[in-house]
């Protein structure tokens, strides 16, 4: 594999190589990554890249799709399987752009919308003044109570009351909690406003049934591929065929949605993400996904529970899905980017992230966010959490001194090794 590459652009071909030994050589636990199987490397890199296949299998503006619709179909089939979901739209490319979509499919600029605030976990497209969303959208926010590191699903109700927006968002970035869905669709339909879930970083776990799935609970549910799901970079939307805001219109809320995908937002479809997403989904449809997800919350709290042992500081003092969220600056008298800086030193890998009251800035933040999606997925469980919860204290107490980061560092190369990744790939 990649000989072409390698003879045609050896700066790139290095780059590459250089990256898979990188991931290969450390602890990821940045919640937000995965890898994903050989098989589905392999969809990625495909000449179906090369179509243009603008619109929906059998009503496409190009000719020459009929392989295409195979793929596309088995992709929305599969999907549909493994979230219980009523109509799916895989096309979109990112999450932030399926959050997009649904605003443009169903809300008109500047409507209000009411979302997670990005310092207490939400994300930038949860209207966040910086992004599109927070530019175009009249947008409010609800956060965690301080003492409980929890939603106070109470204020989102007494919230949504006064500001009656036209769209709830429930998900988030950095929560490492469950969440009450059927509570936030009660308040949605209580103020006429639609429920969006943004599920990115659990859908894996949602799909089997791990945390709690949004998808059979609220109007629209948007996704990414590549965290929990363990598929290829990308994101799709999942909703309901009626539209329970708007009942009995030409467009049902499944045509509003695909609308708002393409032509609203996307031109053509990347062909060879959705095959590859097919087979992510085919994959996470097998029994022992489920296990990989439960085992994936089993490491986060032994994670959790070899930090407290440590009295260190976790938002909400643990969790219930895959992340963790440290309070860095109390814990251990460091700030993100220098905690980040000295684990990459180690190769342990992670980011630097908001938390709830924050002292610092966003580039600088007192908190730092660690998951267990990646590292289980290379097999890792309870006994190595242990191990890397103290080699997080280790360094974290000790930011500046070099022997304990070079025996760490021989420690976590010495571990991965029981760990193999990629070994069967030629490159
Ligand atoms: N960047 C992703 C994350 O790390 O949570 C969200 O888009």
């Amino acid at each position: 594999m990649l000989k072409s590459l390698k003879e045609s652009d050896p700066e790139i071909y290095n780059t590459i190589i250089n990256e898979v030994d990188r991931q290969k050589e450390g602890v990821e636990m940045i919640a937000s990554e995965n890898f994903v199987s050989p098989a589905v490397l392999e969809a990625m890199g495909t000449p179906l890249t090369n179509k243009y296949s603008e619109g929906y299998p059998g009503k496409r503006y190009y000719g020459g799709n009929e392989f295409i619709d195979v793929g596309e179909n088995l992709a929305i089939e599969r999907a549909k399987k493994l979230f219980g979901a009523e109509h799916v739209n895989v096309q979109p490319h990112a999450g932030s752009q399926a959050n997009m979509e649904v605003y443009f499919a169903l809300l008109e600029i500047k409507d209000k919308i009411l979302a997670m605030d990005l310092s207490c976990g939400g994300h930038l497209s949860h209207g966040s003044p910086v992004n599109f969303s927070g530019k175009h959208y009249t947008m409010f926010h609800y956060g965690i109570d301080p003492k409980t590191g929890l939603i106070d699903m109470d204020e989102v109700e007494r919230t949504a009351k006064i500001t009656m927006p036209k769209m709830i968002v429930s998900g988030f970035s950095a929560y490492p909690r469950d969440l009450d869905f059927k509570r936030f669709q009660e308040i949605a339909e209580d103020v006429g406003a639609y429920h969006m879930s943004d599920i990115a970083h659990i859908a894996g776990l949602c799909a089997t049934d791990v945390v709690t799935n949004p998808v059979p609970i609220a109007d629209v549910v948007t996704t990414t591929t590549h965290k929990t799901l363990r598929g290829p970079r990308g994101a799709m939307i999942m909703c309901k065929e009626e539209d329970r805001i708007k009942p009995n219109t030409k467009k049902n809320l499944a045509k509003k949605i695909d609308f708002g995908v393409f032509p609203g937002m996307q031109g053509g479809p990347l062909d060879h993400m959705i095959a590859a997403k097919a087979v992510a989904f085919k994959e996470a449809l097998q029994p022992d996904f489920k296990t990989h997800c439960e085992q994936i919350v089993k490491n986060a709290r032994a994670l959790a529970e070899g930090l407290l042992e440590h009295d260190v500081e976790l938002v909400s003092g643990g969790t219930d899905n895959h992340l963790l969220l440290m309070d860095i600056d109390k814990s251990f008298g460091i700030r993100g980017k220098k905690a980040v800086q000295v684990l990459d030193e180690v190769h342990i890998y992670t980011n630097k992230n908001m938390i709830p009251g924050d002292r610092g800035t966003p580039f600088n933040p007192c908190g730092l966010r660690i998951g267990t999606p990646a590292i289980t997925t290379r097999g890792m469980k309870e006994p190595e959490m242990k191990q890397i919860a103290d080699w997080y204290v280790k360094v974290l107490k000790n930011p500046d001194d070099v022997t304990i980061k070079e025996n760490v560092k021989s420690e976590v190369l010495d571990m991965i090794k029981d760990f193999p990744l990629y070994e069967n790939l030629d490159y």
